[in-house]
């Protein structure tokens, strides 16, 4: 496999991989008239291979300028795509309504293609590369007769940053090519990053006719390829994210000796003292906020801080001259949950939507706002679902999709990390996982070391959300948050983690925290949000060693008193019930963690065996 690029290196080989997705069959002289010329030659000829399979009636290269993204907005109001919104409160500001069929990640048409099904492992579809291929290239047939073929390059990554790479992703989606132009580092830029090289994501996407029975999103992470056909919904659609950014990076990353995970990024700032940590999160579980925290008033007052370098994504490498871990955010933009968003829950997500972005599957106000459920403490009288229909508060429907969403540039969020943008990453000092869970998982712990630290991520369960289509409310194991998003076999990317811990020579803290455990009321047992600066308070103490912990029997814990709960409505034993650990509950939780690992069988890694043999011990 390729070595990471850095400036010293020759511009990487090829892969030694034949794989006819990329095939030309090209000359010069069927270069129709009029055919935007791009100036990589291998990136032209795919372009040209896909076109001609494809069939679109024009072709548009993308080039990143705000002048042409304002045309193509413009265009999609004209098409029927965009809802221009008030242009004097929401500048730049647009609404999409997607297919009601369309409004979630569909798991269940997710593949991962290669040769061999043991190289996507137990907990992704496989298909056989080849006949993935044949059966897309079926859809792709002509399916842009009558539309217009997007070139979308895209950078993820700051520029000049070891880890950057280029995608180039070609839709007949207006929505797409332009929720593109948001998350990513897109245009004339790709082309300076790619130079001559073939070492870009060849991402293929047309929405089709967006019928879920002949939708498919596969991944070919041998050819460095994606094909997505029949969605036009963000993870579905915006190619770089969860395709390209996860399967495909992870793929890479597991080969290269490098991460690409389901985290958040934060820096913490106390007074002169700079920390960032990394979370992960699953779907619709608290990523954005907690990565856009705004403290309350008496942490302001004592000078702490919180800022955002990503909210979603993080790409992490052993830095070789430190032995610890760095990371950056490859995203230009957030893809965020609408509901529950508001000035008193995220105050930075609200001005970073402000202008400047497209809302998906929102409900329509008389005025040409937005809203949803959550953003005011009182519904409008009326106003226009998500579906376009006329809607009132006793209607018995939602005004918003659960899953509706905003695409937002990152540069307007207030509190924005200057490293977002550093090449050289930031050093992560704790690794959060967290779960959505109404019973049994208390407020916050920490692992004992790092092995310990994988087997909670890797046992990691959490109710589904409205993120992905299928049942909502139900507890399934989703391992570091990444369920759907390792691109190859889970036994390989454990292994990954663990053999991580051997490159570095400091390694980052790990700890579990649950926000959402319920009293017997029905009520959240902690306040959530803004407050968990004070969870926060302690992981970074503990990583500095300066906060007391007791061992339990799940890792280390705090007291109530190395909690700071003043201005919190929160006693102590409020706080010890938020943190208790049932026994029975815990030996049931071990007991559901078994529907991964009779998964995972005989490929279980010996080091989550013997964790988990302590673990019972220790019940
Ligand atoms: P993806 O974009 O799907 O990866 O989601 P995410 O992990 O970024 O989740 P996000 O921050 O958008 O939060 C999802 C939902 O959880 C929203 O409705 C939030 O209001 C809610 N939420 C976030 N943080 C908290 C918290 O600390 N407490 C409670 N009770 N709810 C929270
Ligand atoms: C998620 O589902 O984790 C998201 C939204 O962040 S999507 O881009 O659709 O994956
Ligand atoms: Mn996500």
């Amino acid at each position: 496999m390729q070595s990471i690029p850095n400036q010293n290196q020759a511009a990487p080989t090829p892969p030694p991989v034949a794989d006819f997705s990329r095939q030309s069959r090209h000359t010069a002289d069927n270069i129709p008239p009029g055919f935007p010329s791009v100036p990589n030659a291998r990136a032209a000829a795919w372009i040209r291979w896909c076109t001609d399979m494809c069939r679109p009636d024009r072709v548009v290269l993308l080039d990143g300028t705000p002048r042409q993204r304002a045309q193509l907005l413009e265009q999609g109001v004209a098409e029927g795509v965009f809802i221009r919104l008030n242009q004097s409160l929401l500048p730049g500001c647009y609404l999409h309504r997607s297919n009601p069929n369309d409004v979630a990640r569909s798991e269940q048409n997710t593949y991962i293609c290669t040769p061999a099904r043991d190289m996507a492992g137990p907990t992704n579809n496989w298909l056989d590369s080849r006949s993935a291929y044949e059966t897309l290239r079926k859809l792709f047939d002509g399916c842009m007769a009558g539309r217009t073929l997007y070139i979308v390059p895209f950078v993820m990554g700051p520029i000049g940053s070891p880890l950057t790479r280029v995608g180039i992703q070609l839709t007949d989606s207006l929505y797409a090519a332009a929720s593109m132009g948001v998350m990513t580092r897109m245009g004339d830029i790709a082309w300076e990053v790619l130079g001559q090289s073939d070492d870009f994501t060849h991402c293929l996407h047309s929405i089709g006719d967006c019928d879920p029975d002949r939708r498919y999103i596969c991944h070919f992470p041998l050819d460095n390829t994606i094909w997505s056909f029949g969605s036009g919904y963000g993870g579905n659609a915006l190619l770089g994210k969860k395709c390209m950014a996860l399967r495909i990076a992870g793929f890479q990353g597991f080969a290269q000796g490098w991460m690409a995970e389901h985290m958040l990024i934060s820096g913490v700032q106390i007074d002169h003292e700079k920390t960032y940590v990394a979370a992960a999160f699953p779907s619709a579980c608290g990523k954005t906020n907690f990565a856009m925290l705004i403290p309350p008033d008496d942490y302001k007052r004592a000078g702490w801080r919180v800022s955002t370098v990503g909210d979603d994504i993080a790409w992490m490498w052993v830095d070789h001259a430190t032995g610890r871990l760095r990371a950056i955010n490859p995203e230009a933009g957030y893809f965020g949950v609408l509901p529950g968003t508001s000035p008193a829950t995220n105050p930075n997500a609200m001005a970073a939507m402000a202008r400047d972005t497209i809302y998906t599957n929102a409900a329509l106000l008389p005025d040409g706002d937005v809203w949803w459920e959550g953003k005011t403490a009182h519904p409008p009288a009326h106003c226009v679902d998500w579906l376009g229909q006329p809607w009132t508060p006793g209607c018995g429907r939602k005004a918003a999709h659960p899953n509706s969403r905003f695409t937002a540039p990152m540069r307007n969020n207030p509190a924005l990390d200057p490293a977002a943008e550093d090449p050289a990453g930031v050093e992560i000092s704790a690794i959060i996982f967290g779960g959505r869970r109404s019973s049994a998982v208390p407020l916050v712990y920490q692992a004992f070391n790092w092995m310990h630290g994988v087997y909670v991520g890797a046992t990691l369960g959490s109710e589904t959300t409205a993120a992905a289509s299928g049942k909502i409310g139900v507890v399934r194991r989703d391992p570091m948050a990444m369920l759907p998003f390792i691109g190859y076999n889970i036994r390989d990317y454990f292994l990954h983690w663990f053999r991580m811990r051997t490159a570095m020579t400091d390694c980052p803290r790990i700890f579990h925290v649950n926000w959402f455990r319920k009293n017997s009321g029905g009520g959240f047992m902690w306040p959530g949000f803004g407050e968990n600066i004070r969870i926060l308070e302690w992981i970074i103490h503990r990583c500095r060693g300066r906060a007391y912990a007791m061992e339990t029997l799940l890792g280390w814990m705090p007291r109530p008193e190395d909690i700071n709960l003043k201005g919190l409505a929160l006693s102590p034993a409020d706080f010890a019930a938020a943190q208790k650990v049932n026994v029975e509950e815990f030996k049931a939780e071990i007991l559901a963690e078994e529907e991964l690992f009779i998964k995972l069988a005989g490929d279980l890694p010996k080091e989550i065996i013997f964790i988990r043999e302590l673990l019972i011990s220790r019940l």
